[in-house]
């Protein structure tokens, strides 16, 4: 399997994200990712490189282009506020809920992070747009290996993660979409019907909202249940999608209870799976999330690094040419074992 890594993740590094009113640091951290390099190093399962450019048009079929150019100049914004912000990460604290607008683009720094994020544990940092852009990269390419036929499967081993990251808004550790703008690679580069399964602990609220109202994308997602877990506002059973029949059906939620050990889950895998093949996807996105793993500090499932090898088994008898798509996992030791675990599960069913 070919990995496409992002060789300046690391220029993305908050420090800290808001929690119960206290300021606390980062769960997402640049060591998670070299941890999964690493592993990769020892295990290896083929090929490993850094991206070239993304193109911004790219971005653009997947991201509005006044959150782009939001996005691209924010840190710069920052700075320009008070020289003294360079030593300190941007976060929102006022967001346009019901009943305000946001059509109008505000002058105000602030107001503007609001206006295109939905938390504040979220910051935005000196390297964020450049360590975002070139994540965007590896999705990209990992999914142009695998439409044009190169590869049977790709990963994109990157940071920041981009599940939660919406057209136009930015929150839950993410930026720009990874696993969606993989998702449309394969649809532009002439797959007719792609499936996107999302793993990751945390409901993939920005993929299911980017392909919401499409019927070329199906978004699958296992997730704790939003009434209890992180992003809470989005993520139920109900939402099957929508868009006048054309999304109608193409979206499957999986909400699952904590403490959800491998067999509920992994019956609940075996739902979204099905749900891929009746789709007739031709390809596949898996949202790589390792967050389900029982020692993650902030989530409640019980899986175990051996699990891993078995989701990957399962994942591969979909015999579909697929993209995997690193998002979360906070246990930063085990996160590497965990990721690869999953790979090479698949990489050793579909041989
Ligand atoms: N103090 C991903 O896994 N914060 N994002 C939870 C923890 C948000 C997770 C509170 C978690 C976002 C990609
Ligand atoms: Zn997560």
């Amino acid at each position: 399997m070919l990995t496409i890594h992002n060789p300046v993740h690391h220029l993305h590094a908050g420090r800290q994200e808001m929690y119960r009113g206290r300021l606390v640091p980062c769960h997402e951290v640049p060591d998670r990712l070299d941890h999964v390099l690493a592993e990769l190093r020892r295990r290896p399962l083929g090929a490993l490189r850094a991206p070239g450019e993304v193109p911004m048009d790219v971005l653009r079929r997947i991201h509005s282009g006044r959150y782009l150019d939001f996005l691209s100049r924010a840190w710069d914004d920052w700075v320009a506020l008070d020289p003294a912000n360079a030593q300190v990460d941007a976060l929102p604290s006022v967001w346009p809920v019901r009943g305000f607008r946001d059509d109008v683009l505000p002058d105000n720094f602030a107001a503007r992070m609001g206006l295109f994020s939905f938390d504040a544990g979220t910051p935005l940092t000196a390297g964020t747009w450049q360590a975002a852009r070139a994540g965007a990269a590896c999705a990209v390419e990992a999914a142009r290996a695998v439409a044009g036929g190169a590869q049977r499967s790709a990963f994109a081993l990157t940071r920041p993660p981009g599940h939660h990251a919406g057209a136009d808004f930015f929150g839950g550790y993410c930026f720009l979409n990874n696993a969606a703008l993989a998702a449309q690679t394969l649809r532009d580069g002439g797959i007719d019907r792609v499936a996107v399964l999302d793993v990751d602990y945390h409901h993939g609220n920005g993929t299911q909202s980017i392909f919401y109202a499409r019927g070329d994308v199906l978004t699958v997602s296992l997730h704790g249940d939003p009434r209890t877990e992180y992003p809470f506002y989005l993520g139920h059973a109900d939402e099957r999608g929508s868009g006048d029949g054309a999304g109608a059906g193409a979206n499957l939620n999986l909400p699952l209870p904590r403490g959800t050990d491998f067999a509920r889950w992994r019956a609940a895998l075996h739902t979204g799976m099905a749900a891929v093949g009746r789709f007739g996807a031709q390809a596949l996105v898996v949202s790589l999330g390792v967050d389900t793993f029982e020692g993650d500090p902030i989530s409640s499932f019980a899986l175990r690094s051996p699990d891993y090898l078995q989701v990957g088994r399962d994942i591969a008898s979909l015999r579909l040419p697929t993209v995997f798509v690193f998002e979360g996992g906070y246990a930063v030791a085990e996160v590497g074992v965990n990721a690869v675990n999953v790979l090479e599960g698949f990489e050793g069913a579909a041989a």
